[in-house]
């Protein structure tokens, strides 16, 4: 962590492989949101777990705070172009939320809900195996409320619009459900390195 000043994004050499096809690397961190944003505070913060129609598990603020915490460095690709390399996240690993209410592999699909009424579709592979979390720091700081504070998913793999902000919860599916902006004209699955932006991509 302290090596920070030294490996800038402007030494060279470390993005080269890291760009995928169609974007450019930013320095700041813009904002994505469809419509306000919303408050949310931690004291009602909740996090629930569903099979379908069913709740299979909620957790408030201090319960979800108490489940095992990962760090992740990952590079982030969002859909409108930006990319940006190195960004550190810490939260709890889906993995993580689905041991801690005993789910294993109900379906094959995901919905996750956000606290604006946004929703994404991810498949069960993607958020698993250490790939996706529900992230609380962004830099060692609780997450910031433009950027989906106090929590949101991160899969950081897919386009960023996979990342819900405030999300409180996710939903097995039977089928693969497109979310907010796959019913919009945005890939079903969304992978930076196959350029899969919009729906026939
Ligand atoms: N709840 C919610 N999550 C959301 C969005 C949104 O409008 N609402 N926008 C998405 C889009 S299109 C992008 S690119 C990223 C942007 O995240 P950022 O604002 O932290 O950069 O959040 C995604 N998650
Ligand atoms: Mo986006």
């Amino acid at each position: 962590m302290a090596t920070r000043g030294f490996t800038g994004r402007r030494s060279g050499g470390n993005e080269s492989g890291r760009i995928p096809p169609g974007q450019h690397l930013v320095d700041n961190f813009p904002v994505l949101t469809a419509g306000p944003t919303p408050h949310v505070e931690t004291s009602d913060w909740k996090f629930t777990l569903k099979v379908g129609p069913r709740p299979i598990k909620v957790w408030n603020w201090d319960e979800f705070n108490a489940l095992p915490m990962t760090e992740m460095r990952r590079d982030i690709h969002c859909v409108t172009s930006w990319s940006k390399i190195d960004t550190v996240w810490e939260g709890v690993l889906v993995d993580d939320i689905l041991a801690d209410a005993d789910v294993k592999h109900p379906t094959d699909f995901l919905l996750a809900h956000s606290y604006d009424g946004y929703s994404t579709n991810v498949p069960l592979a993607d958020l698993a195996s250490g790939k996706a979390m529900v992230a609380l720091k962004y830099e060692g700081q609780a997450l910031p409320r433009d950027h989906g504070g106090p929590a949101r998913l991160f899969v950081p793999h897919l386009y960023f619009w996979k990342s819900a902000k405030w999300v409180t919860g996710l939903q097995f599916t039977q089928r693969d459900e497109p979310g907010f902006w796959e019913l919009r004209g945005y890939h079903i699955y969304g992978d930076p390195w196959r350029e899969q932006r919009y729906t026939n991509d």
